[in-house]
């Protein structure tokens, strides 16, 4: 099989050995460091917590991002406070790195809520499970905060299989033509459920945004380090009005496409021991040891604030309330309606008939 990663920016190898790239670079601060370490750990914590939890019955469904830690912790922790994110179902980490709540992520999986969080509030869309529509409205965000003359930037994400969407495409050809100041953020995780990354590009991911007229740029997505770096470049260009980048963070899916799917029915699992090698959090452990930025007792500690973490998950999630039927009908629109109203009520009436037979 061909190396697609070739020519992909890399600042860290899967040994843990800092590189340098003719472009790109990063300077962090010890904390800094040791912040992205700690963001990787307790996301792939959350990752695992929720998918035993749907094991368990108490989500219905989870997708894992296990694997994709350091694309998703990267390009989240490049961003500023006022940008704004557009996740898919699996931006765990993204969603982490925005300040939303572990709870709240796993609300809309266990049915108690239609969203999870306040967009508003954390400068985060709720996950998205229609496959590139996150794009359009990224895109769209996007052009609204070029009319209002302000300076943030929209970092949309989606997967290898979403490229094949019609609504990316046009979001694409949308942003290039009105420079709108949007990041695409691609991970190719070589797998949209079962179909493997070659069946939906003869080229590769990054090589698209040429024909669009807008810079391409494949890094390493199990490098947290390249990532920030590649991310923070393509924010500084659409905040400073020079239009959109596609980032392709070539990555892998370690773990199955969601909780109702097995894997192992189409892939070998050679595939899998060979990015267990490229692990995001091994090399950035291996390169902090190596140079003094953390030692054992830190990642002691960081491993018992995982568990702590892990255990309130648990009994929080047990423990949350299904809200009443007739809020389906709160978010439709953002004020009163009459339609709503009348739809309410005769739900509600409907409800009742089933108390007075019961009764
Ligand atoms: C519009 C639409 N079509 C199909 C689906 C079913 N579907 C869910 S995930 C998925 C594959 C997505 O692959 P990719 O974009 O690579 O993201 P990944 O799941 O690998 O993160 C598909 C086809 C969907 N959710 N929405
Ligand atoms: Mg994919």
């Amino acid at each position: 099989m061909v190396d697609e990663r070739v020519g992909a920016v890399q600042l860290l190898t899967p040994e843990g050995q800092r590189v340098s790239h003719p472009e790109y670079d990063i300077n962090l601060s010890d904390a800094e460091f040791r912040g992205l370490y700690r963001d990787m750990v307790l996301v792939r914590r959350i990752d695992t917590e929720a998918t035993a939890l749907q094991r368990q019955g108490e989500l219905g469904l989870w997708a894992p991002c296990l694997g994709q830690e350091a694309a998703q912790v990267g390009s989240a922790r490049a961003m500023a406070p006022n940008d704004f994110a557009f996740p898919t179902f699996r931006e765990h980490g993204v969603t982490w790195c925005r300040g939303v709540a572990p709870l709240d992520m796993l609300a809309m999986l266990r049915g108690v809520s239609n969203g999870g969080w306040d967009p508003n509030v954390h400068r985060c869309g709720p996950y998205s499970i229609v496959i590139g529509a996150q794009v359009l409205h990224g895109v769209g965000y996007a052009m609204g905060v070029q009319f209002d003359g302000a300076e943030d930037v929209a970092v949309t994400y989606f997967g290898d299989g979403a490229m094949a969407q019609g609504d990316v495409n046009e979001a694409f050809v949308f942003a290039a033509s009105f420079s709108a100041p949007v990041v695409f953020f691609c991970q190719n995780n070589q797998w949209a459920i079962s179909q493997p990354r070659d069946r939906q590009s003869n080229i590769q991911i990054y090589e698209r945004a040429a024909g669009f007229g807008f810079p391409g740029v494949q890094v390493d997505g199990n490098d947290v380090l390249a990532v920030m770096a590649v991310t923070r470049v393509a924010l500084d260009r659409a905040r400073t009005g020079n239009g959109p980048t596609l980032i392709e963070a070539f990555t892998y899916r370690m773990g199955a496409h969601t909780t109702s799917d097995d894997p192992t029915r189409y892939r070998l699992a050679g595939e899998l021991e060979t990015w267990r090698l490229r692990d995001p959090i091994q090399r950035l452990q291996v390169y902090l040891s190596r140079q003094g930025i953390a030692d054992r007792s830190y990642f002691d500690q960081i491993e018992q604030e995982g568990d702590e973490l892990a255990e309130r998950i648990r009994d929080d999630v047990r423990a949350m309330v299904p809200p009443t039927p007739e809020s389906m009908f709160e978010h439709v629109y953002a004020e009163p309606h009459a339609r709503m109203d009348e739809q309410r009520s005769e739900m509600l009436e409907y409800l009742s008939s089933f108390e007075d037979a019961a009764g």
